[in-house]
């Protein structure tokens, strides 16, 4: 049965009321399915599939987002929010469960969609990504005091970069797809940077940099934004909810967002790293973050930026060498093109790390003060 087909015929098991609801595919998220479930009159939600490629075990995820989710939810009432508005709220079955799973193995969930609500995939103004800063820095005080121990591990190794260039040098000797070739390039540049992958992970060896809960996938398009004031209202996209380091949650912020041109672009002469664009996630994120950070972590943020931003470009070569399992793609070179994009990306943001050091110094000083 196709998926939109699927997903139509699994509304019923919701407890929600009326009937007659339509179901359209949703959003443009890499990972999960997404439809959008709606009928006059009443509520519209989403239905999403939990993709069997990332998430090994959707019954831990669903345990994860329901513990989060209501941790957010008081910590949201606590400072006076809304907590229907800028919290993610599960939507049970009729038997009370949080999630059903289809004949098939796979596991398929339903949120109220939060309404009246925008996203961006490139941030068209600072004064948009600032508030993207503030979000993701909130979202951290909010779960500052959740057990980050009690949190399983959805993705193992999420963000272990040494243990991504160990999958992406496996990917290259077993070139399944026989794409090693023609990605030559795409290939050296990732591997000439290899030496600087553990700098983070030794960091937490060391004892240096402390685990918190982190979201771990920090896109500007996992937050929405209130259509009509522009201001960040919900964190969603929780699924990588995990114990995690800060620059992990800043680094792929910045990845995504202090850039010149999409993810996915395919002209490489477009693509820049944007300090001013780093300057206002900077200072959104640590206007609300910088009170329970440590100096470490402070100190460790623009390395994050660098390691996610190379991380994240070899997992689609690697995926690519692979036979694009992983990703969804629209094209058969889709995750070369981010690839080739990321590595871009990264060789200019390494021209400006002092001044991504400075610009971390010269926040902390103004938000201390
Ligand atoms: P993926 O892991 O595939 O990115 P997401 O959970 O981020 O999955 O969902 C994909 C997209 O669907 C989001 O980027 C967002 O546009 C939309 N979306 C998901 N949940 C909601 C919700 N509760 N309310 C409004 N939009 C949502
Ligand atoms: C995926 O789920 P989504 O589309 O928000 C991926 C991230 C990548 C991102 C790249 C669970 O994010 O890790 O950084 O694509 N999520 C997962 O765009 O693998
Ligand atoms: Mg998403």
């Amino acid at each position: 049965m196709e998926l939109l087909d699927t997903a139509r015929s699994l509304v019923s098991l919701f407890d929600i009321p009326g009937a007659d609801y339509t179901v359209a595919p949703f959003g443009n998220g890499h990972i999960n399915d997404t439809f959008l479930v709606s009928a006059p009159q009443h509520p519209s939600l989403i239905l999403q599939r939990i993709s069997p490629a990332a998430f090994h075990r959707p019954d831990q995820v669903m345990e994860n987002m329901l513990g989060v989710t209501a941790c957010l939810r008081a910590s949201i009432l606590r400072r006076g929010g809304d907590p229907d508005r800028e919290a993610l709220h599960v939507v049970p079955l009729k038997t009370g469960e949080s999630c059903t799973v289809t004949e098939d193995g796979s596991t398929w969930r339903m949120t109220y969609l939060i309404r009246d609500a925008i996203s961006y995939d490139l941030p068209d103004d600072p004064a948009v990504f600032m508030e993207a800063g503030r979000a993701f820095g909130r979202f951290a005080c909010d779960l500052s005091a959740y057990p980050a121990d009690t949190l399983y591990e959805t993705i193992p190794h999420f963000h272990d970069t040494p243990a991504r260039l160990a999958a992406f040098q496996e990917a290259i000797e077993k070139d399944v797809a026989h794409r090693c070739q023609g990605a030559r390039d795409a290939i050296d540049a990732y591997m000439v940077r290899a030496g600087r992958a553990g700098e983070l992970t030794d960091q937490i060896d060391q004892g240096l940099l402390p685990l918190r809960v982190t979201h771990n996938d920090t896109k500007l398009n996992n937050v929405l934004m209130d259509a009509a004031t522009h201001k960040a209202l919900c964190v969603i996209d929780l699924d990588t909810v995990m114990p995690g380091l800060v620059a992990y949650d800043f680094g792929d912020a910045i990845r995504f967002g202090a850039t010149t041109a999409l993810e996915d672009e395919k002209d490489l002469s477009k693509v820049h790293f944007s300090l001013p664009m780093y300057t206002a996630f900077a200072q959104g994120y640590l206007h609300e973050a910088a009170p329970i950070l440590e100096e470490e972590e402070l100190a460790s943020l623009p390395l994050g930026a660098w390691m996610i931003t190379y991380e994240c470009g070899m997992r689609f070569l690697t995926d690519y060498l692979s036979g694009d399992t992983y990703f969804h793609t629209a094209y058969p070179e889709h995750n070369l093109v981010r690839a080739m994009n990321q590595i871009t990306l990264l060789a200019d943001m390494e021209k400006h790390e002092e001044e991504m050091m400075q610009v971390i110094l010269d926040t902390c000083g103004k938000e201390k003060s």
